[in-house]
């Protein structure tokens, strides 16, 4: 293809520089084609994808099968709101709530919709089921937790950048260490303490895996104190760390569970939230939803996602190549690389800055290499490829993450 004017990567930039919100800082990469665990910029260089759109991609880009349903549902009915049923929908719960073993199923799109959506749900429950007194409902949640932008959302977070300036704050939080059971044994002696929201493993904050325990004796804990123990599993849940869900690591069944990214496999905003009659029924007609909540295109695209994690057995893959990506990794010989931590392909290193070079030069070198990761928070690389990914490939980009930071030395 000609690259006109119009084309060139310093072209694409300077428009979003000039036209969109500066909400992020991307790495200076342009990207035009995806396909697999490749992603082509627009000069046609090839790279491997070691972010996945933070785990929304986990069936490798544009997978023929979910681009299919996509298309045959796009062309026949996209959208009718839920002032109607659809054809779609009654199948689609009935296919996600099987799927995890769950009664029922609340279709949203982000995942930050659906962490909201569970802390509605554990709200009404606080006051209709187990009887604490209105408006009086506590969640708990772990210092360093990330569960999305919203402003009731980022006033659980503990991050500063997340949550500076964005006040005043919705109240009812109760903040707590990560991976730390006598704090949360102490903090549910409270009686209003209607629920304890935690990813299994903290993805931004820098793929932080808990103890072997902590998700199972947290679980427990719970439900000795009739507090709902409630997964967000939007970056780790749909075969990410080597099982379906995080929580099956530890055969933990949370009481709600919430999903989103690699529900559409990166085709469409689709998120939901699982949970027991119980908790699911304390919300009634009117009470909850959005627009575009369980339409037509979203429950076909989201039936197909999740067949293709099953049928391409993607856990199994993703837990056999993340030990392969973790032994490769632990052997560069770099004091850069002060650790390397994670559970199946949600991995990340923890880099030592040398001669003023830090996490983000390794990623300009590493994405020059043709492997594309980006630092959360300063010093810590996330690298989270497609699931699909090989034996071959993530030996060709181990390669090419050794010769980056190795040319540091
Ligand atoms: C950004 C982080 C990751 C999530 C968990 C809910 C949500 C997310 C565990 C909300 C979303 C995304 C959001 C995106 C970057 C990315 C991210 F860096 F922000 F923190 F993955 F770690 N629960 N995470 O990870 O889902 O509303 O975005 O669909 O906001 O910069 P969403």
């Amino acid at each position: 293809m000609e690259l006109t004017e119009k084309m060139t990567s310093a072209y694409l930039m300077g428009l979003e520089e000039k036209y969109g919100a500066h909400n992020y800082h991307p790495l200076p990469v342009v990207l035009s084609r995806g396909e697999g665990v490749y992603l082509w910029d627009v000069e046609g260089k090839r790279y491997y994808d070691f972010l996945s759109a933070y785990s929304a991609v986990n069936q490798g880009h544009c997978h023929p099968r979910i681009i299919q349903a996509l298309i045959d549902q796009a062309k026949t009915l996209t959208l009718t709101s839920r002032a109607f049923y659809n054809d779609s929908l009654g199948p689609y719960e009935k296919y996600i709530t099987e799927f995890f073993g769950y009664d029922k199923m609340l279709p949203m799109n982000t995942g930050a919709e659906g962490v909201e959506t569970a802390l509605k749900l554990c709200r009404k429950w606080a006051y209709h089921v187990k009887g604490i007194q209105e408006s009086k409902a506590k969640v708990i949640v772990c210092e360093g937790n990330f569960h999305g932008r919203t402003i009731t959302v980022i006033s659980a977070s503990t991050d500063p950048d997340a949550r500076e300036g964005f006040g005043p704050y919705t109240p009812g939080f109760v903040v707590i260490p990560y991976n730390n059971i006598p704090a949360l044994e102490k903090a549910l002696e409270d009686p209003d303490v209607a629920g304890f929201l935690v990813e299994p493993i903290q993805g931004e904050a820098g793929v932080f895996v808990p103890d072997e325990g902590y998700l199972s004796s947290a679980c427990r804990l719970c439900q000795s104190k009739n507090v709902l123990f409630i997964a967000d599993e939007v970056q780790t849940g749909l075969a990410r760390t080597g099982r379906m869900l995080a929580c099956d690591h530890e055969d933990v069944r949370p009481d709600m569970i919430i999903l989103g990214k690699a529900l559409s496999g990166g085709a469409y905003p689709i998120s939901a939230v699982l949970a027991d009659d119980e908790v699911m029924l304390t919300i009634k007609p009117g009470q909850h939803g959005s627009t575009f909540g369980g339409n037509p295109l979203a429950a076909k695209v989201a039936v197909t996602s999740l067949q293709v994690l099953r049928d391409e057995n993607l856990a199994e893959n993703a837990q056999q190549m993340g030990q392969l990506f973790r032994s490769e990794m632990k052997k560069i010989p770099s004091d850069m690389i002060e650790l390397v931590r994670g559970k199946g392909l949600l991995n990340a290193i923890v880099i030592k800055p040398k001669n003023g070079k830090e996490a983000w030069d390794v990623c300009l070198k590493m994405a020059e290499n043709g492997v594309l990761a980006k630092p959360t928070h300063q010093h810590i690389i996330r690298f989270a490829p497609p699931l699909v990914i090989t034996q071959e490939q993530i030996l060709d980009a181990v390669q090419r993450i050794r010769e980056s930071i190795l040319s540091f030395a």
